[in-house]
């Protein structure tokens, strides 16, 4: 039995990719099932129900010995402490390689510069002749519309793009349609506490040796995150004290108007903002960051540059 996951703070494209590898495994004969290293945000949330799949179980640690695949993430800082006792069996990523994961054998690794993790999975069975089941087609349709905030952020590739215009025709639901739906429900905070809203959908980091917290919320509704502005500064403070970091922002992304909306809870990350993205800070100390709505290639390759000058 293969245990299949993503990262922690799990996001539409680790669970359904998790979900769509732990299927491909079964289909070509290895027993396999999906986990989830965190609560589910309320996008995925909305995606598995329309699905129809049922939320996948928490997995807090690895067994001595459990055997493990993972997706959307080859960094050990992103999987549970013990991942070391498991038996790693393969990865499907499509990020930067990190280092660090440990193997007793040759396993196959496949990571790809495309937008998203599902893209590559459903790729690979297709090839292998799979017709892919709808409730597969739509989990990967919206692993693709997530990644790539349907097709408008610069991390999307053709290859994402061919594929969202080819899974509705299994998946029975058009783009845009799903897109709307999951990008209303990703812009719901209510019921959420201030921490979740932070945590949801952040990454730390190590750059030049300093830890930083990456915070993205990506809305259709900015206002509903600017509403809250002080709270959630405030608790950018508590969560770098509590976990002893340098720095920590947190971008709201408007996917609508395509521009971020940086939070800083102090001078640090200010200054740092000012030389990373060549801004100002606005009346309440914010950041406007027209055009940037990507962590992975217009946030962070800046913010590394700035922190290769702070001893
Ligand atoms: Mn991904």
């Amino acid at each position: 039995m293969i245990t299949v996951f993503g990262h922690k703070n799990p996001d539409t494209d680790t669970i359904c990719s998790a979900l769509i590898a732990a299927w491909w495994l079964r289909e070509t004969g290895t027993e396999s099932q999906a986990v989830r290293l965190g609560e589910l945000n309320k996008e995925t949330a909305y995606v598995l129900e329309v699905a129809g799949i049922t939320k996948p179980e928490l997995l807090t640690e690895v067994a001595e010995g459990q055997e493990v695949f993972i997706v959307d993430t080859n960094n050990p800082g992103e999987l549970p402490e013990t991942i070391g006792n498991g038996v790693l069996r393969g990865i499907v990523d499509h990020h930067l390689l990190a280092g660090g994961l440990k193997t007793g054998v040759p396993i196959p690794v496949l990571i790809e510069p495309v937008a998203c993790t599902a893209t590559i999975l459903i790729e690979r069975a297709q090839s292998k002749g799979a017709v892919i089941p709808r409730e597969y087609a739509l989990m990967a349709q919206a692993a693709i519309i997530s990644d790539t905030l349907n097709g408008t952020s610069p991390t999307t590739t053709p290859r994402d793009m061919a594929l969202l215009e080819q899974l509705p025709a299994f998946s029975g639901m058009a783009t845009d349609e799903l897109a709307d739906a999951m990008f209303a429900a990703k812009s719901d905070l209510s019921g959420l506490s201030i921490a979740e809203i932070v945590r949801a959908d952040s990454k730390e980091y190590t750059l030049n040796g300093h830890r930083v917290l990456v915070c993205a919320h990506e809305t259709t509704k900015p206002v509903n995150a600017l509403r809250i502005r002080e709270d959630i500064v405030a608790e950018l403070a508590t969560q770098k004290e509590t976990a002893d970091l340098t720095g920590a922002y947190f971008f709201i992304v408007d996917i609508l108007k395509q521009e971020a909306h940086l939070l800083v809870p102090s001078e640090h990350e200010s200054a740092i903002a000012m030389r990373a993205f060549d801004v100002m800070p606005d009346a309440a100390g914010d950041f406007v960051l027209p055009g940037i709505v990507s962590r992975k290639k217009q946030i962070m390759p800046p913010l590394e540059a700035a922190y290769a000058t702070v001893s």
